[in-house]
């Protein structure tokens, strides 16, 4: 079954990347950060090794799409060390471009073990990154910072999850001076209930993206069936000035697992994204496929902005 109105266009080529690309042995690449380097589009890839643990590696190709140059080895190790809750392996990348600072702030997830919690590096060259640590505790993952200060702060949506499951585990906000003291926390985009496709667990996908009707965001949503999970996607908008303030929510989901790369694999039923390009009027938009392989899809920016305008704003209707 097709999607609401197929915003996103799946490239004939899927998966564009899978462990075999790799120059060196993996179990899976998938979860991949984006960003736009030197005049190439730049996957941070989510790399799992025989023993189960992650690491990150850096993947360039001048249109996107094909001829993928990817460093001969891993990029970003956990440092276990200096980091000891990087013992179990770093995670889902999300990368935003901070102009202000004129570098690349990442906010991935460390395995701890006292469970995932959110980390921040900041890199210029995406070869040497410079590791600022924990910014949240466990249990916290699927963040990403906006690029810009509000009212002289930085802006991180997370997600924490609370051991009071019946609440739910909801996409939070949390504002800093500095990029490593948070407080002013705040639910953003709460799990719905029942039988909702993003019922009871939420998260953030790649970062907010900014347009003129707001900041663009594209979540997942954790269906839980008899026969496991199913992750798919959403949309939100948040008000530009003030992006604690939700404008709008889709109802519907608008990228779900469809093709086999997606419905199998080490996990099934997953689509996963921590990146998105803009490419004009496009966005390509990159995801991890059952936690085993890299895809694209792609979608026209104003078409999601406008149906997210026309069915998406449903707040008011929010399942209870
Ligand atoms: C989430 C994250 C992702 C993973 C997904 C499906 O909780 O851990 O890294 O892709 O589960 O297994």
């Amino acid at each position: 079954m097709s999607e609401c109105c197929d915003l996103f266009t799946r490239y004939g080529g899927n998966p564009i990347l899978t462990a075999r690309d790799l120059p060196y042995k993996a179990n899976s690449v998938f979860n991949a950060g984006a960003t736009v380097f030197d005049g190439d589009i730049l996957l941070l890839l989510r790399v799992e090794d025989y023993r189960g643990i992650s690491h990150l590696t850096v993947a360039r190709s001048k249109n996107g799409v094909t001829g993928w140059q990817i460093d001969p080895v891993p990029t970003l190790m956990p440092d276990v060390k200096h980091h000891p809750e990087e013992i179990w392996g770093i995670e889902d990348p999300r990368i935003t471009r901070i102009d202000e600072l004129d570098l690349w702030a990442v906010l991935y997830t460390a395995y701890s073990k006292a469970g995932p919690l959110v980390s921040l590096a900041t890199t210029r060259d995406f070869k040497t990154f410079d590791r600022l640590g924990v910014v949240m505790p466990p249990e916290d993952k699927d963040a990403a910072l906006l690029p810009v200060r509000f009212n002289g702060r930085w802006a991180m949506i997370h997600r924490p999850v609370s051991n009071f499951a019946s609440i739910g585990a909801h996409i939070w906000i949390s504002f800093s001076p500095d990029m490593k003291h948070w407080g002013d926390h705040q639910v953003l985009i709460p799990a719905r209930n029942g039988a909702w496709w993003d019922a009871n667990k939420v998260g953030l996908s790649p970062p907010p993206l900014k347009t003129d009707r707001g900041w663009l965001v594209l979540y997942h949503g954790v269906r839980e069936t008899v026969s496991g999970c199913i992750y798919r996607l959403g949309l939100a908008l948040l008000d530009i000035e003030n992006p604690a303030r939700l404008i709008a929510r889709s109802d519907e989901w608008v990228f779900g697992p469809q093709e086999t790369y997606e419905n199998k694999g080490d996990v099934d039923k997953v689509v996963f994204p921590c990146g998105w390009i803009e490419d004009g009027d496009d966005i390509k938009l990159y995801y991890g496929c059952a936690d085993t392989s890299i895809a694209l899809a792609t979608a026209k920016k104003q078409d999601l902005l406008d149906w997210l305008e026309k069915g998406g704003k449903q707040e008011n209707r929010s399942g209870e």
